[in-house]
């Protein structure tokens, strides 16, 4: 009886791992909606934008930008880049280019400042960008925004840029790994930034009249958000990494508090909790959460036709997680739809002309890889 028992639950279980791993290899079977080729490879990349011409402007967390063909063929760096202060998840930050760059060959670059001490913060800089048959250099250099005040430290400097589409300058700026300046409205830390082209102030802000760095501020409560972007309806979405647990995707709001660090869903690194979003309906919930983390960074959302079933999706690229997100937008909601593991630390996500796919591997040796449908 033991034995025959015991022969059943061989037989059972041998036929469970068979099943488990027919499951398995028809999910590796599946044709995946995409090839990937890699184009070219960085020393730590961190961000890249099209310019109109089809080229692509990278960063270079160490300070170097470059401008890349499709074919892969790299250009000299491009001189005229400010100094920036490279360390920890500081450096060379994002880069985006004016609206009106065919005109004006206008772009944006973020990056660390030092300060004097050992203090430093997140600073954006508009140029003009000369530039032909792989060199150039920018001129006319500006520093349009700084974060307010600098502190010790080298983490949570955010500095993600967007336009939107009616031409505003939208900056995240990251609490550096501070907690309380997220709520405090004379920093602007923890904060979405908005501005005129130019770095002024567009008059419309919804805390302009208090003056100051507060009248630069579009939402706040924010951790570290490293992605922003503008949906086909022109509505602000934002994804920050949270603490230990608690990554988010968030519809931003004009004047809205998104929470941090008086709530969150997930709990400080030292095993402190925080309160959980549902607990203060009065601060603005993701719309998705994560826990265990992805680690988000990079954000787009979609709006091509190479991809027709992605239209209108957010990408989110993965650090710690190793995957490409596609997030599902429908309305106020959003939701997971797919994860395409990667292999590597995904840093970056851009829509190319066309609407291939374009993703930056980080750290050293990242690469930039170009997604298009299976032939
Ligand atoms: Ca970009
Ligand atoms: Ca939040």
């Amino acid at each position: 009886m033991y034995r025959t028992g015991t022969s059943l639950w061989v037989v059972t279980i041998a036929m469970l791992m068979v099943g488990i791993a027919t499951v398995s290899s028809r999910a590796e079977q599946d044709p995946r909606p995409f090839e990937s080729a890699a184009v070219a490879s960085f020393n730590e990349p961190w961000a890249m934008a099209f310019l109109p011409d089809g080229s692509i402007l990278v960063t270079e967390k160490s300070g170097r930008l470059i401008v890349v063909e499709q074919d892969g063929k790299k250009s000299a760096p491009i001189q005229g880049v400010p100094k920036v202060d490279y360390g920890g998840q500081g450096g060379l930050g994002d880069v985006i280019v004016h609206p009106n760059f065919t005109d004006n060959g206008v772009i944006y670059l973020s990056y660390v400042e030092a300060g004097s001490g050992d203090v430093r913060g997140a600073a954006v800089a508009r140029a003009k960008l000369v530039y032909s048959s792989g060199s150039g250099t920018l001129t006319d250099l500006e520093v349009i925004w700084r974060q307010v005040p600098k502190v010790v430290g080298r983490g949570h400097f955010g500095h993600r840029m967007a336009f939107s589409p009616d031409g505003l300058l939208f900056i995240s700026s990251g609490e550096r790994q501070k907690f309380d300046p997220a709520q405090d409205m004379n920093q602007n830390l923890g904060k979405i930034i908005r501005l005129n082209d130019d770095g002024s102030v567009p008059s419309d802000n919804p805390f302009v009249d208090q003056g100051g760095v507060t009248a630069q501020i579009w939402s706040l409560g924010h951790r570290n958000p490293l992605g922003i972007a503008f949906d086909a309806e022109g509505r602000l979405w934002n994804q920050e990494m949270g603490p230990r647990g608690g990554d988010e995707l968030n519809l931003v709001r004009r004047g809205a508090n998104y929470g941090y660090p008086l709530v969150s869903n997930g709990d400080h690194y030292n095993g402190n909790p925080i309160p959980g979003h549902d607990t203060r309906p009065e601060f603005e919930a993701p719309k998705v959460w994560w826990t265990p983390v992805i680690s988000p960074s990079g954000l787009i959302v979609y709006s091509g036709s190479l991809f027709p079933n992605w239209r209108g999706s957010a990408f989110i690229g993965g650090l710690s997680s190793e995957a490409l997100i596609r997030i599902v937008l429908k309305d106020d909601t959003a939701r997971e739809a797919e994860r395409f593991s990667m292999g590597k630390r995904i840093r970056e996500v851009e829509e190319g002309p066309g609407g291939a796919l374009w993703i930056l591997e980080d750290g050293s040796g990242g690469r930039m890889l170009k997604l298009t449908p299976p032939q």
